[in-house]
C-alpha cells in the first residue's frame, strides 16, 4: 500500500493496560474493530518487552493484512522493521523523523505527534505523512499530553499546513468518541483544509463490542453532524443587508406560525422574564435546568439558550448534558456567557462549555465575547461595561470566533456586530433604557434561540431577525408615552415584542423601516 493511498477517517490506536483493554484478546479486538471499518492501525504498547511487542506486532499484522489496512508501530522502528509492516508512529520524544525515514525507507508510512503550529512545520518539512494533532481533548488514556489544544488550536495548526502547501494528511486525537466525533470534524476543519479522520484509543478499545463500536464511529465520521446538515452553501445565503432584512419577516412568521420550545436553563434572576419573552415573540418556553430532561426536551424541535448568570458547578454539568442532547438531535444552541470575565470560575466555565458541544451562537457584550475568544479581560459584573475596542476592532473579532467556532457571533452593544465568519453585520437599533432594566441580554438570547429553531438554514439571518424584532421592539416602547422609565419600559417591551409578531402576521411590516 502506497503511503499516499491511506486511509485515514478512522484511526485505531491500541491500548494493552486492563485500565482500557480489560480482560479481551488485543488481537481479537483490533480483528473486530476492522470488521467494523477501521481504516488503519496502530499498535501502541509503552510496557511490554521487545519479544512480546514483535510477537504480538506479528499476529496483528496478520489481520490487518487480511483487512487490506496498514499496521503502524508506535515508536518502535525496530519493531516495525522486524515484522515488516507498514510504518511506525513517531511522538516528539521519540526517534527522529529523518532517521526513521532512512532506516524504514520512502515507502513506510510515518506519521508524527505534533502540538503545535512550529512541530506541524518541522514534521511536514521533514516529510512525514500524517500528523497526529492533539491532544484534542483531556483524556484518562494519556495523562501526560503536553497541550490541550482543542478545536481551535487544531483548526490553526491545520491552516499553517495548508499555507506551507504541502501535502500531508491529518488525523485528530484525544478525547475522540461517538459524542465529540462529528463536532471535532466539522469545527477543527475550514473549507480550505479539513482533517483527514480521527484516531480513538478507549472508544474502540475499551468498548464492550469494538466491532460495533467501530462501525458506529465510522458511519459519524462519514456523515455531517446534525447541525450542520441543513446549512445553505455560502453563495445560497443573502449577502447584502437589503436582502437579508427582506428575509426578516418569514422568519418572524414562522416562529409564530410553529411556536418553537425555548428551552432556557437560565439564571434565577432572569426566569420571569424569558419566558414572558418567549410568550410574546410567538414561542413556547420552558424553565429547565435539570440536565436530566435535555434527552426528552431536545427531541421536541426547539433550541436551547445556556446562560450562565448565576453558574454553579452541578449548573454547569446540567448544562452539558443538555448541550450534548440538542447537539446528538441536531436542535440549534445558544450560549450566553454571562459576565464570563468576572472571576475565575466563570472564566473556566466557559472553557468547559466550549469544549463539552456545539453552540450554532455565541451571544455577549464586548468583554463576554473578547474572554470566549481567549483575550483577559477582568469583568466588573455581568453588566456590558465601558467600550475599549473600535468598531473595526469588534467586527474583526466576531467575524474571528465565528470563524475559528463555525458557528454564528453575536457582540451586542450600542452597535451589535454579528458574523457568521464570512458575513459581517453592524446593526444600530435599540434603546439606552436596554441598559437600565435586568435580563435584557439574556432575554435578546431567548428571542434569537425561537429564531434559529425555525430557521436553521442560514443562522446568521436567524440572528438578525432575532436582533431586529427585539430591539425594534425596545424602540417602539421607549418612544410611548406611558413609559417613564426603565419601571414602566419592561411590560411595553413585553407589548411591543407581542405587537411586532402580530403586526408581521398580518403583512404590516412597517415596524422594520426602523432597522438600521
Ligand atoms: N496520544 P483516547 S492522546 C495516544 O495527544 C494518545 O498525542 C495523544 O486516547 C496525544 O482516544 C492519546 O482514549 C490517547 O482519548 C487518546
Ligand atoms: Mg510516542
Amino acid at each position: 500500500m502506497a503511503p499516499s493511498n491511506v486511509d485515514y477517517s478512522l484511526y485505531l490506536v491500541t491500548d494493552s493496560t486492563p485500565a482500557i483493554l480489560g480482560d479481551k484478546d488485543l488481537v481479537q479486538v483490533v480483528e473486530a474493530a476492522l470488521q467494523g471499518g477501521v481504516t488503519i492501525v496502530q499498535y501502541r504498547d509503552k510496557v511490554s518487552d521487545t519479544g512480546a511487542l514483535v510477537s504480538t506486532a506479528r499476529k496483528l499484522h496478520e489481520v490487518t493484512k487480511r483487512h487490506n489496512v496498514p499496521l503502524l508501530i508506535n515508536d518502535r522502528v525496530d519493531v516495525a522493521l522486524a515484522v515488516g509492516c507498514e510504518g511506525v508512529h513517531i511522538g516528539q520524544d521519540d526517534l527522529d523523523l529523518k532517521s526513521a525515514r532512512e532506516l524504514l525507507g520512502k515507502n513506510a508510512i510515518i506519521g508524527v505527534t505534533v502540538a503545535s503550529i512550529e512541530e506541524a512545520e518541522t514534521a511536514c518539512r521533514d516529510g512525514a505523512n500524517y500528523l497526529g494533532i492533539g491532544t484534542m481533548f483531556a483524556t484518562a488514556t494519556k495523562t501526560n499530553t503536553k497541550d490541550i489544544i482543542g478545536t481551535a488550536g487544531t483548526k490553526q495548526i491545520l491552516r499553517a499546513i495548508e499555507s506551507i502547501g504541502k501535502d500531508v494528511q491529518t488525523v485528530s486525537i484525544g478525547g475522540i468518541n461517538a459524542s465529540t466525533v462529528q463536532r471535532v470534524l466539522y469545527q477543527a476543519s475550514d473549507s480550505k483544509k479539513k482533517l483527514d479522520g480521527v484516531a480513538v484509543v478507549s472508544a474502540i478499545i475499551a468498548a464492550k463490542d469494538p466491532k460495533q463500536a467501530a462501525s458506529e464511529l465510522l458511519k459519524l465520521v462519514q456523515n455531517p453532524p446534525p447541525f450542520a446538515a441543513a446549512s445553505l452553501a455560502n453563495n445560497e445565503k443573502a449577502h447584502d443587508v437589503k436582502t437579508l432584512i427582506s428575509e426578516v419577516p418569514s422568519v418572524i412568521k414562522s416562529v409564530g406560525q410553529k411556536t418553537p420550545l425555548s428551552h432556557n436553563m437560565t439564571n434565577l434572576v432572569v426566569q420571569n422574564f424569558a419566558a414572558n419573552v418567549a410568550l410574546a415573540i410567538g414561542a413556547s418556553p420552558i424553565m429547565a435546568n435539570n440536565g436530566d430532561e435535555g434527552a426528552d426536551l431536545a427531541k421536541l424541535g426547539g433550541a436551547l439558550v445556556v446562560n450562565m448568570g448565576t453558574t454553579t458547578g452541578e449548573g454547569l454539568s446540567n448544562f452539558l448534558k443538555s448541550l450534548k442532547a440538542y447537539n446528538l438531535e441536531g436542535g440549534p444552541a445558544v450560549f450566553d456567557p454571562v459576565g464570563a470575565g468576572a472571576t475565575t470560575i466563570r472564566r473556566a466555565a466557559v472553557k468547559t462549555l466550549m469544549a463539552g458541544g456545539y453552540f450554532d451562537l455565541i451571544k455577549g457584550n464586548e468583554g463576554e465575547i473578547k474572554t470566549v475568544f481567549g483575550q483577559v479581560v477582568q469583568q466588573r459584573g455581568v453588566d456590558s461595561g465601558v467600550s475599549v475596542s473600535s468598531s473595526l476592532e469588534k467586527a474583526t473579532l466576531v467575524r474571528d470566533l465565528a470563524m475559528r467556532e463555525r458557528n454564528v457571533v453575536l457582540m451586542t452593544g450600542a452597535t451589535d456586530f454579528v458574523s457568521d465568519g464570512v458575513r459581517t453585520f453592524a446593526v444600530s437599533n435599540g434603546n439606552e433604557l436596554l441598559g437600565r432594566i435586568t435580563g435584557s441580554g439574556c432575554v435578546l438570547g431567548t428571542t434569537i434561540s425561537a429564531m434559529l429553531a425555525v430557521h436553521r438554514e442560514d443562522k446568521l439571518l436567524a440572528a438578525v431577525a432575532g436582533l431586529l424584532h427585539y430591539e425594534i421592539a425596545a424602540e417602539i416602547a421607549a418612544a410611548r408615552e406611558d413609559v417613564k422609565g426603565p419601571g414602566t419600559f419592561v411590560p411595553a417591551l413585553i407589548d411591543e415584542l407581542y405587537n411586532i409578531q402580530k403586526a408581521t402576521q398580518e403583512g404590516d411590516l412597517k415596524w422594520l423601516e426602523k432597522a438600521k
